[in-house]
């Protein structure tokens, strides 16, 4: 395990291609905390195995754990680093900001992903990967248009290219990946230019390329059409 300057050890429970365990790594790497990885199979079903659910009782990644202490839900995760860690900020200082940022993360952790997430796609079919794609790439759509749609009503309050401010923040990592999530079911994100523009400043940021999926242990070289 990671020792950390402060003394706090951190170990991240994630899978490569989950979206909530990307905006983790991701605030990690930008507020500069080290952590152990211990990956978590989700396509072996690891997450439904015992040891797991000892972590997170819904089976979920990702999982950060802190000195022995165990924090499950992405959104948690960076709200205690943005306590613990304030500098660089992810959400911004001022509470109509905050709520705004809330506002977009959540659109996305609760409008988006809990209804592409494999426990679902399952639910639709275990075996039609057409209907599963069609789902999935509903959601998405329907999530991604709402999203767009939000950046434009904002225009006045936001300066751009980002979701929010002038740098990469909470929004910027609930978003880039749901973008990709939506590309691999096949949704056209070009009608969302806001979105995009917000996707491409994030990504050119410093601590971007480390958390991206393909750059984590257990990627494939190329990666497969799945369902999470
Ligand atoms: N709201 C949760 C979502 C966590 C979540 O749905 N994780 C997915 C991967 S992105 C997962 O572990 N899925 C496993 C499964 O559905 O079996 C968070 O933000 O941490």
């Amino acid at each position: 395990m990671v020792v950390q300057p402060t003394g706090a050890t951190v170990k991240l429970y994630h899978f490569w291609r989950s979206s909530a365990s990307w905006r983790v790594r991701w605030a990690l790497a930008i507020k500069g905390v080290r952590f152990d990885s211990v990956i978590v199979d989700l396509m072996g079903q690891e997450q439904h195995q015992g040891v797991h659910r000892g972590r997170n009782p819904i089976g979920h990644v990702p999982v950060l754990e802190v000195e022995g202490r165990l924090l499950g839900e992405s959104m948690a995760v960076l709200e205690w680093l943005e306590e613990t860690c304030p500098v660089p900020p992810l959400f911004p200082a001022d509470p109509w900001g905050r709520a705004r940022v809330r506002q977009l993360c959540e659109l996305v952790n609760t409008g988006i992903q809990p209804l592409q997430n494999l426990a679902v796609l399952d639910r639709v079919s275990e075996t039609d990967h057409v209907a599963r794609n069609g789902w999935a790439a509903h959601f998405n759509c329907r999530g991604l248009t709402a999203f767009e749609g939000l950046l434009e009503r904002w225009e006045a309050e936001r300066p751009g290219p980002f979701c929010w401010g002038r740098d990469v923040g909470a929004a910027d990592l609930f978003l880039v990946p749901q973008v990709y999530s939506a590309r691999r079911f096949g949704v056209d994100v070009s009608p969302f230019p806001r979105v995009l523009a917000a996707e491409a400043a994030a990504l050119a940021t410093p601590h971007a390329a480390g958390a991206l999926p393909e750059n984590q242990p257990g990627a494939p070289t190329v990666t497969g059409s799945g369902s999470r």
